[in-house]
C-alpha cells in the first residue's frame, strides 16, 4: 500500500494523456492498458472489470480523484494525493496525518511566544454502489484543543474568542477537536453529469476555496492566513448540508449552515441552526487550474457581535503543476469581501505558493493584505499585510511516514494608526518539525 499510484502516476507522462480524457465531458475512462497501475486500488463495487485499471473517480462525481479538497471543494486535478489507503470489503480506507510541533515567537508589544501541537488526522471511508453512484465518510480532527484555549500568537490575525467575553487579537483561534464528521452521497446521471448531498456536523459549507490546511499551496504552511475569516473560515461549521450539481468540469453547490463561528469549548459540539447560504460555482479548466467564485450570507458568526452579519464574496484561483518526480508547484490566488450588516465592507486578498524542487525539500511564500477593523477597540478599518517566506526538509521514516524539519518566517506591515501598538519592524518567527502520514 504505496501511496495511491494516481499521485506517482500524475507526475509521469502517460498519465497525463489519461487525465486529460477523464476531464472531458463524456470520457468516461475509457478502457486503456495501465501497465503501471494494476496494483492501484481495487475499485469496490465497480461492475466492469476493464474500470479496474482506471483511477477511482472523484467523491461527487466522474473525474479524477485528485480533484477532492476539503468539504465539497475542489483543487486542480494535478494535485498529489496523500494518504494511506486501504481496502476492506466494499470500503476503501483512506488516512492521512499531518502533525506540527512549533515553537512561536511574535515580536513587539503585541507579540507573545507559545510552543504548541497543530496540525490534523483525517479518515476516509467509501463505497462505490451500482451505478456509479458513491457513498463517502469523513472525519478529520485537530489536535489544536490542546495548545489551549487562547490558541497561538499571530500578529494580525483576529477573529473568534478564547474565553465567551473578549475577542482574540493577534492570536490564530484553535480548531475544534472534531474539524469534520461528513457523509456525501453522488448519484451519477450521466457519463459526465451528477448530483450529489454532503452533510457535516461539523462540516464545510460550498463557501470560499479548498481550506488552507487542506489546498497543495498551504498545506505544508504551519501557521494560518490572516485572511482566514475572509475566506475559508467556515470549514468547521456545526451543521450543514449541500447539495450540488456537476457537470464536467463544472460544478455548481447551494448549502444551508449554521452562521455561527465555533465557541470556546473547542472539545465540544456546538448547537445546529442551519440559519445561514451560500451558493458556489466552481470550475476546473484543465488539469492544472480550479476557479471558484462564491457568495454566503452569514447570520450572526461572531458571538461577541450577534447582532451583525455577513455577506461574504470570494474567488479564486488554485494552480498545480508537477514538474517532474516528487517535484511540482502549487499556488493561490484568493479575494474575499465581508460586508457586514452595518454597512462596513473589509476586502482581503491572499497569494501562496509552495514549492517542491525535490521530493524531500518544501520552499513556501505567503502573502497577504486585508482591511481589518478589530485591531483596534472600537472599530477603526485599517490597512495590514504579511509576508511569510520558510522551507521544509523532510526525512523518510518508512514508507508512509516522513519527518521534517522548517523554519518560517513572517514580515508585518501596518497602517500608521496601528505603529505604536506593534513597534518598529513587526515579525514572527517558527521553528518547527513536523510528522507527516502520507
Ligand atoms: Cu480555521
Amino acid at each position: 500500500m504505496r501511496r495511491v499510484l494516481i499521485a506517482l502516476a500524475l507526475v509521469t507522462g502517460p498519465a497525463f494523456a489519461q487525465n486529460d480524457m477523464a476531464n472531458m465531458p463524456g470520457m468516461n475512462m475509457p478502457a486503456q492498458p495501465q501497465p503501471q497501475k494494476p496494483a492501484a486500488q481495487p475499485m469496490a463495487g465497480m461492475a466492469m472489470p476493464e474500470m479496474a485499471a482506471m483511477p477511482q473517480t472523484g467523491n461527487l462525481g466522474s473525474y479524477p480523484m485528485t480533484r477532492d479538497g476539503s468539504g465539497t471543494s475542489w483543487q486542480p486535478d494535478a494535485a498529489s494525493h496523500g494518504g494511506i489507503h486501504e481496502m476492506a470489503g466494499q470500503w476503501m480506507l483512506m488516512g492521512h496525518m499531518m502533525l506540527d510541533g512549533i515553537y512561536d515567537t511574535q515580536s513587539g508589544p503585541r507579540g507573545a511566544g507559545k510552543t504548541f501541537l497543530a496540525g490534523m488526522l483525517m479518515g476516509m471511508a467509501r463505497r462505490d454502489l451500482a451505478g456509479g453512484d458513491t457513498l463517502v465518510f469523513r472525519a478529520m480532527l485537530s489536535p489544536d484543543p490542546f495548545m489551549g484555549k487562547s490558541g497561538y500568537p499571530l500578529l494580525l490575525a483576529t477573529g473568534e474568542t478564547a474565553n465567551g467575553a473578549t475577542p482574540l487579537i493577534d492570536r490564530q483561534h484553535p480548531h475544534d477537536l472534531f474539524m469534520e464528521l461528513s457523509g456525501s452521497y453522488a448519484h451519477d446521471l450521466s457519463d459526465a453529469a451528477s448530483v450529489f448531498l454532503y452533510a457535516g456536523y461539523p462540516g464545510e459549507p460550498a463557501l470560499g476555496p479548498t481550506a488552507f490546511m487542506h489546498r497543495a499551496s498551504g498545506m505544508d504552511i504551519p501557521d494560518a492566513p490572516i485572511t482566514h475569516h475572509w475566506l475559508d473560515s467556515t470549514h468547521i461549521t456545526f451543521g450543514v448540508i449541500t447539495a450540488g450539481l456537476v457537470e464536467g468540469n463544472w460544478k455548481l453547490e447551494l448549502s444551508q449552515f449554521t452562521g455561527r463561528e465555533p465557541d470556546q469549548a473547542r472539545f465540544g459540539f456546538d448547537t445546529p441552526k442551519f440559519d445561514s447560504t451560500s451558493a458556489r460555482v466552481t470550475w476546473n479548466p484543465d488539469e492544472n487550474w480550479s476557479l471558484q467564485a462564491s457568495w454566503g450570507w452569514i447570520k450572526s458568526p461572531e458571538q461577541l457581535a450577534p447582532l451583525l452579519n455577513e455577506n461574504r464574496f470570494t474567488a479564486s484561483a488554485e494552480y498545480v503543476r508537477p514538474l517532474g518526480e516528487d517535484s511540482s508547484i502549487a499556488a493561490t490566488l484568493a479575494w474575499g469581501l465581508k460586508k457586514e450588516s452595518d454597512g462596513t465592507g473589509l476586502n482581503g486578498v491572499l497569494f501562496e505558493t509552495e514549492y517542491k524542487p525535490a521530493g524531500l525539500w518544501t520552499l513556501f511564500a505567503r502573502a497577504e493584505w486585508e482591511q481589518n477593523n478589530e485591531l483596534i477597540p472600537g472599530g477603526a478599518v485599517e490597512p495590514v499585510a504579511a509576508l511569510s517566506v520558510g522551507a521544509i526538509r523532510d526525512f523518510r521514516l518508512a514508507p508512509h511516514l516522513k519527518f521534517g524539519l522548517g523554519g518560517l518566517y513572517a514580515f508585518d506591515f501596518v497602517s500608521s494608526a496601528l505603529k505604536p501598538a506593534y513597534g518598529h519592524d513587526p515579525h514572527g518567527v517558527m521553528v518547527f518539525t513536523r510528522l507527516v502520514a502520507d
